[in-house]
């Protein structure tokens, strides 16, 4: 980083102060991950230069020949990760991921059915200020009140009255796996198409410490830098390609299309242009890693870390919502220790420790308050903390929520933090520079 120290000493010193943040703070927000230095390598190089609208062997654009061998093999590694049939890795985002699914199994003004975001769902999914819920008429189902979970039985009432053209699956904030299977009949019985966005889990499903949605459902959207480790990026997935005959990308030609096609023609040209091909290369880079046993290792001891934390906070006295956790995150529910999420965040935030307020099902508070916070496992555990660490970071939180106000306590606490973060080492200073 020696040519940004000189020409742009604000940029530089920024980046070299949150390379330390990073390096200092417990980070557990649950959507946040490491990427290794190989994928970041990957992303600072000269293929941000390169423009390359199209997809490999079919660009618009000359002098594609290196980077159509990139994306040819970001996509089979990506493939073999998953055993998918077809895969595009240009979303530049899970946002735009799941536009181009939109674009291609919705006709605006038809139904999707999804999680509600207020029960952990996710702003794509439907929220009226996303295009989602503007563009497309959004209903929601939730999780029971009294037990934080999804009732099977209540997705389907709902579905039968609303009659989706397309059921969503994936969370943000729900500590639960999901049961593909009775969706898959749910959405046979009301002729939907169904989809799963695993943004969140990618990594634990690329790793089979989750349930497989790609047998069941149509399509898949996920983000690339959450539990997947990789740089911040998108991709669609399809487990087994089939003809299109509903979508709203209507065939030109006589020949039914298959829907990796209408896909890829949602992605570009129907929602994106030119792929960022340095994200791509590291895309690529990160599903190498994940196809190594380590990353399967990892992915275990993600399970064995958000469940270690959620024991601590249970023995404690904390409310979590659906009572656990069997994914990488818990929900806390601090409204029986008299808390808002937002005095919860701000609190931990000054003793280096970084969460995310949230709303809990059936909030009363609004999200710039919420009556919850999540915290996530999967930096840390990147970093090298195993249950031991996940329990000592329960009871640093502990210390903190149980006098927000005491910032003596509080500066106890970032002290604490810091040692423990220093006896796993995570970016040397060279990445700042
Ligand atoms: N913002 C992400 C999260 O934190 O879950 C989802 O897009």
């Amino acid at each position: 980083m020696n040519s940004l120290q000189f020409q742009d000493p604000a940029i530089f010193s920024a980046i070299k102060r949150e390379t330390e943040r990073q390096n200092h703070n417990f980070e557990l927000i649950a959507s946040e991950n490491f990427a290794s230095k190989a994928v970041m390598e990957a992303m600072g190089t000269t293929l941000t230069n390169k423009y390359a609208e199209g997809y490999p062997g079919k660009r618009y654009y000359g002098g594609c020949e290196v980077v159509d061998e990139i994306e040819d093999l970001a996509r089979e590694r990506a493939k073999r990760l998953y055993g998918a049939d077809w895969v595009n890795v240009q979303p530049h985002s899970g946002a735009t991921a799941n536009a181009a699914i939109y674009l291609s199994f919705m006709k605006p003004g038809e139904t999707l059915l999804g999680l509600d975001l207020a029960h952990g769902g996710h702003l794509t999914h439907g929220s009226p200020v996303n295009f989602s819920g503007i563009i497309y008429h959004p209903e929601f189902y939730g999780v029971e009140e009294a037990t934080g979970r999804i009732d099977m039985n209540k997705v389907r009432e709902k579905a039968l009255k609303v009659r989706p053209k397309m059921i969503s699956i994936g969370a943000s904030a729900y500590p639960r796996d999901f049961d593909y299977a009775a969706f898959r009949d749910i959405a046979n019985e009301v002729g939907a198409f169904l989809w799963m966005d695993m943004a969140h889990t990618a990594g634990l499903i690329a790793a089979g410490v989750l349930n497989d949605p790609l047998p069941y459902c149509d399509v898949i959207s996920t983000t690339t830098h959450k539990t997947l480790r990789g740089p911040r990026g998108g991709m669609i997935l399809i487990g087994k390609d089939k003809e299109n005959s509903l979508g709203y990308i209507a065939p030109k030609s006589g020949r039914t299309k298959l829907w990796s096609e209408v896909l890829d023609t949602s992605v570009f040209p129907g929602t994106q242009g030119g792929p960022l091909m340095h994200v791509i290369a590291a895309k690529a880079v990160a599903f190498e890693e994940a196809l190594k046993p380590s990353f399967t290792d990892y992915q275990k001891q993600v399970i064995r870390n958000a469940s270690a934390l959620a024991d601590v906070f249970k023995e404690k006295g904390y409310k979590l919502v659906s009572d656990g956790t069997e994914n990488h995150l818990i929900l806390v529910d601090l409204r029986s220790k008299g808390l808002t999420g937002k005095i919860a965040e701000e609190a931990l935030d000054r003793a280096s420790i970084t969460v995310n307020k949230n709303m809990v099902p059936f909030d009363t508070e609004s999200p710039f308050v919420t009556s919850g916070i999540r915290i996530g496992v999967p930096a840390m555990t990147t970093r090298g903390f195993s249950e031991e660490e996940f329990r000592r970071v329960a009871e640093l939180i502990d210390r903190v929520l149980m006098s927000p106000d005491n910032e003596e306590i509080i500066d106890m606490v970032r002290g604490d933090v810091r040692a423990l973060c220093n006896e796993f080492p995570l970016y040397e200073s060279s990445i700042a520079g």
